[in-house]
Formats: structure tokens, sequence, C-alpha cells
């Protein structure tokens, strides 16, 4: 049956809607507010990165939302979280959820949404009294941002079998601390070996993080696709030297360097084009003195493509202009991959499923790529796995702006009940 037919049916055959209730969106809401206050800072953000005290908080309280829908609390070796609704068989489960910690600067919807939608459907499965055939799951990854360990997406990547539970917990995160003595400092060392559970199917709600559904007035998107990601540390060494005495021939300076790189990433996105992105995130120049030239610079570069053939392209691009850049100014330059991770393509069964979800309740969806990083990409590795966006106004993200709205929050949950209902059939 052709892909689009199928979808149909199934939409046809979700219009039945006393099979589906409809979730609490002010609830929903309430709960988004509720957790977005733990870490709130004075310019509106979150800052709950990572195994601190605010995502210790922030975890506190989702296991204890679990708890209070009766759900089976299991903790893995890296600390990730799953919320367990027993099915009418045992059977493997059918999985939702994202992750809670959040960049410095970050918002109350990016990985929230997906984790509390997963709740929120759960709290409406259980006042209607519906048990699915297979048991549902809620998870909650740790460290998905990678704004303190880095890999980014640490957690879904250990359940997925890329990383090694010691690896992950060797992690120096940018504040010199070890991950797994943060871990066993917060309280959150489980017993559970990852990825030990392996799901029938991952569905992640998440918020879209650009631009595409705002400005196209869309509503919804069935996630089909994720860029690749490629990080490095970038650590250039000249010579500090007096600001006021040295000749510009005579200078070996770090600063020039990594504002040369800078200038290069941007340039090199732009050259590429389609869908290459590159950014320099953070710049860090020592001594870091008016009037000494800057010995030493370490910058990040995140540089993305939907293409893993392009992506090793600017990777070759930038280690060329490295080793150039190097030579014209005398600096020792050295790179450390901090993430580097293949585009992912999801299962297009359940990309049709969310479209049928979305047609039942009379939705426009489009088949769309995501940006950003997702622990779903991670637990494609293990089982079929797709993504439901809904948009984020002005396409902000990562910045205290963030912000989706109630409809678009209740809209995109209810289309993640209904295919979770669907394939926990
Ligand atoms: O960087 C990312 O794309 C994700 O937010 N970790
Ligand atoms: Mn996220
Ligand atoms: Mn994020």
């Amino acid at each position: 049956m052709a892909r689009g037919k199928r979808a149909v049916n199934q939409g046809e055959s979700m219009k039945n809607t006393e099979e589906f209730p409809s979730i609490d969106g002010p609830r929903l809401v309430a709960h988004l507010e509720q957790l977005g206050a733990i870490g709130l800072r004075e310019d509106g953000s979150c800052c709950r990165l990572a195994l601190t005290d605010e995502d210790k908080a922030g975890r506190d309280l989702v296991v204890s939302w679990m708890r209070e829908l009766d759900l089976e609390v299991k903790i893995d070796r890296v600390g990730n979280i799953f919320g367990i609704r027993p099915g009418s068989e045992d059977l493997p489960p059918v999985m939702s959820g994202s992750h809670i910690d959040t960049v410095a600067t970050g918002g109350k919807y990016d990985g929230c949404l997906g984790v509390l939608a997963g709740l929120e459907v759960i709290r409406t499965l259980n006042e209607s009294g519906i048990q699915t055939r297979r048991p549902l799951v809620v998870g909650v990854f740790t460290n998905e941002e990678g704004a303190r360990f880095q890999p980014d997406m640490l957690g879904s990547l250990v359940y997925g079998g890329g990383f090694s539970v010691e690896d992950a917990w060797r992690a120096i995160g940018t504040d010199g601390a070890a991950f797994g003595a943060e871990l066993e400092r917060v309280g959150y060392v489980g017993t559970m070996e990852p990825g030990s559970m392996v799901p029938s199917a991952f569905v992640e709600l998440h918020i879209e993080q650009g631009p595409i559904l705002d400005l196209e007035g869309g509503l919804l998107g069935a996630v089909q696709n994720l860029q690749g990601i490629s990080w490095q540390e970038v650590t250039l060494k000249g010579m500090p030297n007096h600001a006021g005495t040295t000749p510009m021939r005579l200078r070996h300076d770090a600063g020039y360097g990594a504002a040369r790189l800078t200038c290069f990433v941007r340039d090199l996105a732009l050259n590429i084009g389609d869908t290459q992105v590159g950014t320099v995130g953070f710049t860090h120049l020592s001594p870091g003195l008016v009037n000494v030239i800057p010995g030493e610079a370490v910058v990040t570069v995140d540089l993305r493509n939907t293409g893993e053939d392009r992506l090793k392209e600017a990777e070759d691009h930038l280690m060329a202009f490295l080793h150039e850049l190097g030579q014209q100014e005398g600096l020792r330059i050295s790179t450390r991959c901090l993430a580097r991770f293949e585009p992912v393509t999801f299962d297009p069964e359940i990309v049709s499923v969310i479209e049928a979800a979305a047609e039942s309740l009379g939705q426009t969806v489009r088949r769309m790529t995501s940006g950003a990083g997702q622990d779903a990409q991670m637990m494609a590795r293990l089982c079929p796995t797709a993504m439901i966006f809904v948009p984020s106004v002005g396409g902000i993200s990562h910045n205290p702006a963030e912000f989706t709205k109630p409809e678009h929050v209740e809209l995109g949950t209810n289309v993640l009940l209904r295919t979770l209902i669907q394939l926990a059939r």
C-alpha cells in the first residue's frame, strides 16, 4: 500500500474520536511554567546545565510527577530516567521523551515539552481509563545540550550504544567537573544498564527551534531526518608580548588568529551554501589584558550539514585553513573533536503515523529536517524513530524569548497522544 494511502487509511482509522481523548492543554502549560521556574535567571532565561543543582531540582520535580502517575521509575547508569506505564501485554514499549537540561541561557520549551507532553499523554490515558497493549515509557535523557559536558546528546548516545558508560563518566565539563562525580553528587546514578530496554518505537515531540513553521504559518512538522554535526575545539598558541613595544611584523597574535577563524567559518558556510551552517560560539583569549598581545586563544567551531560528504568537505576546508593560518602567523594550532554525528534519517513508517495523527485532527503537517541535534537521533540507532515539531515563535531558541503558543503546545501533544496509542496497539 502506498505510504500516502496508508497514512490516509491510518488517518481515517484515527478519526474515531472517542478512542482518542484530548489532553489538558492548560495543565501541560502550567507544568512547563513550573519546570521553567527552576533555574530561572533575572533575564528570564532558564539555566539548568546538566548535573547541576538546578538540573537535579528539575529531575526531582519530573520524577515526583512520574510517581504521581503510578509509573515505575527506572534510572540508568548515566542518569537517564524512565517512567514506565504497563501495557496489557509485556511487550517492548513505545517510548517518548526528550531532555530537561538547558543551555545556560535557555528557554522553557526546548526538551521540556517532549518530556512533559509525554507525561500529559499518560495522565490523560490514566484519567480516561485507557490501557494500551504495549507499555508506554517517557524518557528523560542526561546532558542533551552538551553545554557543560561534550558530546551533546550524551545520555541518549550512551543509551543508543554509541558511547560507553565509562567514557561518559570520564567526561570533563567546561567548568572542570567530572561527569561521574557530578552524577553521584546529584544522586542520579542508577543501576539500569543503558540500552537494556529496547522500545518498539520512539517518538519525540520538540519545538522546531527554527523559523520554518512560524514563517510558513504551518502548525506541525513530521521530522524525517536530522543534519550531521561537527563540534571542534581549536587552540591557537602564539606569543604573549607587549602591545606597545612589539612591531606588527614580529607578532604571533593568537587573538588575531581567533578573529580570522571566526570570519573563515562564516564565509565557509556561505560559500558551501544550501543547508551548511557554521558557528563560532565560544572564544577565550588569554591572558585577556588590554596591553598584552594574546598568547593563546580557544575557539569552538560548530559545523552542520544534512549531507555527510559536504560536512566532511567543510571540515577539510577548515583544517586546510588552520594549517595555512598557522604558517602565516607563526601560531601553533591544535584541534580537539567535541562531537561528531552523521546525518540521521528517521523511520518513514513512524513519520506516516505522525502525519495520519495530524490529519485525523484536521491539521496540515509538513515533512521537515531537524537542524538541531536531538535525543531521537540516538534512539534511531535502537528502534524505528521520528519526531513531531511545533512552531517556535520567530524561530527563536536557546534564548529566553523562546516561545510556543499554548494552542500549539496542546495540538502537538494531541498528535503525540494519537501517535503513541496507534503505535502501542
Ligand atoms: O546543539 C544542538 O543542536 C542541541 O541543542 N544539543
Ligand atoms: Mn532540545
Ligand atoms: Mn537545545
